[in-house]
């Protein structure tokens, strides 16, 4: 039997428990992989290192320390955080592999309270953070909930113009040969599926990121299975459907889609979100130009309806959403100078600001900051004929230092004549080497940290 002082010894050291999930989303190439890996890295450093000033609980020296958890969701892949580290810490280091799927890390970060209450309890408590990584593109998918195939097909034949429409001729073609009434032949339906993805594989290259339907891009777990065969085809909508025909086939395929794939996804993983931050990645619409630039912005506005709970039936219908905190951050800080750091800001902030306003009545509390997960660059100064002016330096992907002014970041949505005065210089740096025993250094991942988990560390 314990004794009463074990007892109370006991009561004094038992810690009290936490449960924090955060997603990570953003499109393909946001950086999400790199922002996962140096969360991770900087919060298991916190013990040893004082790398986090920003986060409070680090400044106040109350974090003990964190360490990494097995994860509670057998379902979902795990981040592939240790292959990420070591290929920042090769002799040339390099970016980690993309990922395409959903996948999911836990740690377990324990820390002293400084809340009267808690500190009665125990001496310290855990808060077990589940980081949940996931594409962006799934978020576009939204909308499809709310559409028939008809009214979906219609859309996306409204949006064929410009270099769309020029992406698009290969599979137009093929389209314009079938006929939608003859019986189905799953062997077609695959090939005509395959020129569609294929098309939206080229939208993606040539800087476009409003994709529908989303999985098809990142396919995921559902690489080549029929769900993701379908696309959209011209019709009257009081056509009268043959059974069996090809648009049977694709109806049927159409709402299999919305139903096992969309709401599925919005079921499982999205209802049981507590806080979330989408990452942007500005600088390389920025770079491509004025189409890629607006076609950013219209995916970032589908993406952010599904943060429209209130005005939303439609995900009210679906599930009760928890989050209460939205983190935009703009990424990659370190390929502009440091000065350009609240331009960069701004210009995110106008282009989230519809969706701002409508959390804001939700009660969800939005912020917008600019972050640098793996530090690339050095920031400096370099003389120039009109005397010293703020540059960055860095080594480019072929291990050659260079070092240059990318340009200066518009403060507000820039109109087409951004483009023809100046534009802006993209140069894609490695990452700084990085020992392993130190955390990877980075631009206010820690200010990042705050506004997600702050107050749960309280
Ligand atoms: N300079 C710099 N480049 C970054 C940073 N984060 C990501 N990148 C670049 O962006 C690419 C895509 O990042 P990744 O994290 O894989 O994007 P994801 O598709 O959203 O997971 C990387 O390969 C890097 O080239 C950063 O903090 N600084
Ligand atoms: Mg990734």
């Amino acid at each position: 039997m314990k004794n009463i002082s074990q007892e109370m010894n006991d009561f004094l050291h038992r810690s009290v428990d936490s449960h924090v999930r955060v997603a990570v989303t953003g499109l393909s190439r946001a950086g999400k992989t790199a922002f996962i890996t140096s969360l991770v890295n900087q919060l298991l450093h916190t013990s040893t290192h004082d790398n986090l000033p920003l986060l409070s609980a680090a400044r106040d020296k109350r974090i003990v320390g964190a360490k990494r958890e097995p994860q509670t969701n057998m379902m979902v892949p795990r981040f592939a955080y240790d292959e990420a580290i070591d290929s920042v810490s090769l002799l040339e280091p390099q970016w980690p592999e993309p990922t395409r799927d959903v996948s999911e890390i836990r740690l377990a970060i324990k820390f002293k309270s400084n809340k009267k209450t808690k500190k009665l309890f125990s001496s310290t408590s855990t808060i077990h953070l589940d980081i949940i990584d996931y594409p962006g593109e799934w978020l576009l998918d939204l909308p499809l909930l709310d559409m028939d195939f008809h009214q979906w097909s219609e859309s996306q034949f409204n949006a064929l113009n410009g270099t769309r429409k020029v992406l698009a001729q290969q599979w137009l073609e093929q389209l314009a040969q079938l006929d939608l009434d003859a019986e189905a032949d799953e062997k077609q339906l695959e090939h005509l599926s395959k020129s569609y993805t294929e098309f939206l594989h080229s939208c993606k290259n040539e800087g476009l990121h409003w994709v529908q339907p989303g999985r098809f891009v990142l396919p995921g777990e559902l690489v080549g299975a029929p769900v993701l065969q379908f696309f959209p085809c011209q019709f009257t909508s009081d056509k009268k459907i043959i059974k069996h025909s090809y648009l049977d086939l694709l109806k049927a395929r159409y709402h299999e889609y919305q139903q096992k794939v969309v709401k599925a996804f919005y079921k499982h993983h999205f209802a049981s979100f507590d806080r979330q931050i989408v990452l942007v990645d500005c600088l390389q619409p920025l770079n491509a130009g004025y189409d890629s630039f607006n076609d950013m912005r219209t995916a970032l506005e589908q993406i952010m309806h599904s943060f429209r709970y209130g005005r939303n039936n439609l995900l009210k219908r679906l599930f009760s959403p928890r989050i209460d905190k939205v983190l935009f951050a703009a990424t990659k800080a370190d390929h502009v100078t440091p000065e350009q750091h609240a331009n960069l800001v701004s210009l995110l902030q106008q282009m989230v600001h519809p969706a701002w306003q409508s959390a804001a009545y939700e009660n969800i509390e939005m912020n917008c900051m600019s972050i640098a997960s793996i530090q690339a660059t050095t920031p400096g100064f370099i003389s120039s004929p009109q005397g010293s002016v703020p540059a960055i330096q860095g080594d480019n992907t072929n291990g050659e230092s260079m070092t240059l002014f990318p340009g200066e970041v518009p403060k507000k949505l820039p109109g087409q004549s951004y483009w023809q005065d100046q534009g802006f210089e993209f140069v894609s740096f490695r990452p700084k080497h990085h020992e392993r025993d130190e955390p990877l250094e980075h631009i206010r991942i820690d200010k990042a940290l705050e506004f997600l988990i702050g107050d749960k560390l309280k």
